[in-house]
């Protein structure tokens, strides 16, 4: 047989109830949520695909480790478990842990940028762009033209565009670059891979021009999977192996733990020269904790330690969990539905714009289809479009991303094959009414990060 059935390599040994409600109780739901789904309550919530990040399952060994964890203030045991899983896994010497990827993010930021600097990266993610901003940065996007065209299908979507980096370097001169900010299975893009041929020309051409390359390793290990499914050289590679190849191009990176590592909560800055790393840990005892737990308890980072040594254990857990998003992109892409293809590691990206073409963009296309799809069947996803997009600091109207996406993000080792059916035959069900869905607008608007806490309201007739 040429092609056997692939299964996922583990079984259940507990499990969370969750319940199916009817239409009307989700329509109130929704209303009360101002259209939000960050605002719903998870128990109103049948299939929760709102996010990936620090909603898997941890195995039987993590949750031994939660009761091995060393709650030390300071040297504790489980910091130093962590820091040589970090060393081993990912290669880098010196950690520094922080509660989620954002503390990383943030102290990362406020190290190296100075007022009036610009940091190029390969698409923005809102976190990340928020702190550097807040450090006195602009944030200038590099990734290839190709990443902005939902159905592009281009194999490594989450590439640099070298010569669109050289022009941001020409342009305002190396000096005014502390680093590129690279992130790895390019969230905001659909979960798009870079290749290591990219990555590396990256890293020559920094190099080249004394400017650090930090890497979003968030999710870098599902960007290893694709580039030994796609990338000549690879295939007869561990993840493993690619892995450490990844980081070895880059000067330091930041991690939200809550992704690739299998764990509910935590992160880390990880670098390579000492003197940054104590220039880190000195504004970390300020925002996060002590160098030695950052903002983690023992337990946290015993479970946190397992998790990154797990996840390359074998093979079989990436192919597994990408492959599960494979199945879902697959039954929608079969029914018609557009999708962002090739299907992301992380998630499926429905094209609310190709889907609610008759809504312009400022009635919000991806929050309304969000809100629909909710109503339907219970299942959560999450706007990536305008609304995440924010405002420009500079003139104040939104910014207009190409892409105006509803991103379904599958939990790791949480749902079976047969709740991917059930999010399909609701995405199909929605599809096929989607003439009749009226756009929304703000009743309210924060000032940074909107999309968390806005509220809107259907446009009236
Ligand atoms: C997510 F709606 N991601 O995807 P923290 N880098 C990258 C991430 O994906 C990421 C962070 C840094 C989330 C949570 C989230 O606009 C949102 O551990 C590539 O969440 O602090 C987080 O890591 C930040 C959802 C974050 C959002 C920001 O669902």
């Amino acid at each position: 047989m040429e092609r056997r059935s692939w299964a996922e390599p583990f079984k259940v040994k507990m499990v969370e109830p969750i319940r199916m409600t009817s239409r009307e109780y989700r329509q109130q739901r929704i209303r009360e949520a101002g259209y939000n789904s960050f605002l719903l309550r998870s128990e109103d919530v049948y299939i929760d695909l709102l996010t990936d990040s620090g909603t898997s399952a941890m195995s039987d060994y993590q949750w031994a480790g939660l009761m091995l964890g060393d709650e030390a203030y300071a040297g504790s045991r489980s910091f130093y478990h962590l820091e040589e899983a970090v060393r081993e896994v990912y290669g880098y010497a010196e950690l520094i842990p922080t509660h989620q990827g954002r503390g990383a993010e943030h102290i990362l930021s406020q190290i190296l940028i100075k007022p009036g600097d610009v940091v190029p990266g390969n698409m923005y993610f809102t976190t990340t762009r928020f702190h550097q901003e807040y450090a006195g940065a602009e944030f200038a996007d590099v990734i290839i033209d190709e990443a902005h065209e939902a159905a592009n299908p281009h194999p490594f979507k989450g590439n640099v565009d070298l010569d669109k980096l050289q022009a941001v370097i020409d342009e305002v001169g190396a000096e005014r670059i502390p680093y590129i900010s690279v992130e790895t299975n390019v969230n905001m893009a659909g979960g798009q891979p870079m290749s290591m041929a990219n990555l590396k020309a990256v890293y020559e051409l920094c190099r080249r021009h004394d400017i650090l390359v930090m890497l979003d390793a968030t999710r870098a290990l599902e960007n290893a999977y694709f580039i030994q499914q796609r990338e000549d050289g690879f295939q007869d590679r561990s993840v493993a192996e690619i892995l450490r190849e990844i980081c070895s191009y880059s000067d330091g990176a930041t991690v939200s733990s809550k992704k690739d590592n299998l764990v509910n909560i935590g992160g880390f800055l990880a670098l390579r020269d000492p003197e940054l790393a104590r220039r880190a840990r000195a504004l970390l005892v300020a925002f996060e904790g002590l160098h030695t737990y950052g903002g983690m308890s023992g337990r946290d980072m015993e479970a946190l330690a397992r998790g990154i040594r797990e996840m390359v254990e074998t093979d079989d857990h990436v192919r597994a969990r990408v492959g599960q998003v494979e199945y879902l992109g697959a039954l929608l892409l079969k029914s018609g539905i557009p999708i962002v293809q090739p299907v992301g590691g992380h998630g499926v990206f429905l094209n609310a714009a190709a889907i609610l073409s008759h809504l312009p963009q400022d009635q919000f296309p991806a929050q309304t289809l969000t809100a629909a799809l909710y109503v339907d069947s219970g299942v959560r996803g999450m706007e990536r479009g305008i609304v995440s997009a924010g405002r420009d600091p500079a003139t104040g109207d939104h910014r207009y991303p190409k892409l105006e996406l509803v991103r379904l993000a599958i939990p790791r080792r949480v749902y079976t094959q047969s709740h991917m059916d059930v999010t399909a035959e609701s995405v199909i069900a929605v599809y096929e009414e989607r003439e009749a869905v009226r756009g929304l607008q703000f009743t309210y608007e924060p000032d940074e990060l909107r999309f968390f806490q806005a509220r809107f309201e259907p446009i009236p007739d």
